[in-house]
């Protein structure tokens, strides 16, 4: 029997022309849904964070108004905010050819109204303009958070990031990828069709080594795929039948939250309703101990931001050099990034050092006693 995530995925999978899924050998799998009233921090850690397994949790965003382009309007103006314009054409080049994730597309800094004006008219579907992953601390949303935070402190987490908006109309993909930090993805206005694979599939996934950022620096990342998964190309990819078999599908709705452990690949579809717009916020928080250290998606990663540095220091030459303090302040933020994030996991090897030292104190003290 059919539910409606499922007659939503095989609309999409017509719209986006890609396999249907009785050709790809596999069963549908949805990832398990849990509401927020039947649900403890320490439940939550128990059963999701700790193991680190996807959930979507319903009925955490109950009270939080509709993030619909009438109150982003009213919130944001003039706002100057960040959009690409990644074209249709896009989905058909073979990701083995990319030289950035976003493949060559730069970020453009426009008012506000403006991008809603692309979002209304059409221009933006047509285009596929999408605003990626934009920080929403020191914009005018930054006081509309309230309810959003509520969110992790329901769910015990603790955040490493800022919350960040992602905003565009029905038909774009985020493409395949994981993260080296927890998230929770927080449907406001809308929905996204979620496809999902679990760490153990990171090989089957065909990433990017992590030298790739030797030549590329930050514009190409080792945590995205090579494969499409909506059309895959299993001469090209064989491993991809192994991963096809872990294969989670799904459709966040509108006020739900998909938590999404590190490491867990995905891909993100929007799915408009009737005024096609489709809007989410994320953000990431720390990874339990337990499972940070034996992760070795998160790991690459990290090997991956260290190699980009030559690259990110020849392009400070660069711009000092010809005096693009624009370039100069994006190269600053991208180090600071990459600084942020090894510092951050360095004091957290750092507190588990102690914590393993005051264990063998204790067993020591504890032998002595019973000696
Ligand atoms: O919603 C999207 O387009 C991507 C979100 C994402 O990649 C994330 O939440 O980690």
């Amino acid at each position: 029997m059919l539910n409606k995530n499922h007659l939503i995925n095989l609309s999409m999978q017509s719209e986006l022309g890609v396999t249907h899924s009785s050709e790809l050998d596999r069963s549908v799998r949805s990832i398990a849904r849990v509401s927020a009233s039947a649900l403890t921090a320490s439940e939550f850690f128990e059963q999701y964070q700790k193991p680190g397994i996807p959930v979507i949790v319903t009925g955490l965003l109950d009270t939080q108004p509709d993030w619909n382009l009438g109150y982003l309007r009213e919130k944001l103006g003039t706002f100057a905010l960040p959009i690409r314009r990644y074209g249709r054409e896009r989905y058909k080049q073979d990701k083995r050819t990319w030289i950035s994730i976003g493949s060559g597309t730069e970020a453009q800094r426009v008012p506000f109204i403006d991008y809603a004006e692309m979002l209304q008219s059409g221009e933006a579907r047509e285009h596929d303009v999408y605003l990626v992953k934009r920080s929403l601390k020191d914009t005018p949303l930054e006081q509309n958070l309230a309810l959003l935070q509520r969110v992790g402190e329901k769910l015990g987490l603790s955040p490493i990031s800022n919350f960040n908006l992602w905003l565009g109309t029905s038909g774009h993909v985020t493409c395949l990828h994981y993260d080296p930090m927890d998230g929770t993805l927080m449907q406001l206005h809308g929905a996204k069709k979620v496809v999902l694979f679990p760490p153990s599939q990171l090989y089957n996934l065909y990433p990017f080594p992590f030298w790739v950022h030797l030549r590329h620096g930050l514009k190409m990342r080792a945590s995205y795929s090579q494969v499409y998964p909506e059309r895959p190309d299993f001469e090209a990819f064989p491993r991809l039948r192994q991963a096809f078999q872990h294969r989670y599908d799904d459709v966040l709705q509108q006020g739900e939250v998909l938590f999404i452990p590190a490491g867990w690949w995905h891909e993100l579809t929007t799915v408009g309703d009737e005024d096609g717009i489709v809007c989410s916020v994320n953000r990431f928080w720390h990874i339990p101990a337990v499972r940070s250290l034996r992760l070795w998606s998160k790991w690459r990663v990290h090997l991956g931001s260290v190699c980009a540095i030559p690259h990110v220091l020849a392009n400070m030459v660069g711009a000092i050099a010809s005096g693009n303090s624009q370039a100069l302040s994006q190269i600053c933020r991208n180090l600071a990034k990459i600084t942020h994030n090894l510092d951050s996991e360095c004091a957290r090897s750092e507190t588990l050092y102690l914590r393993l030292r005051l264990c063998r104190a204790s067993l020591r003290i504890l032998s002595c006693c019973s000696a």
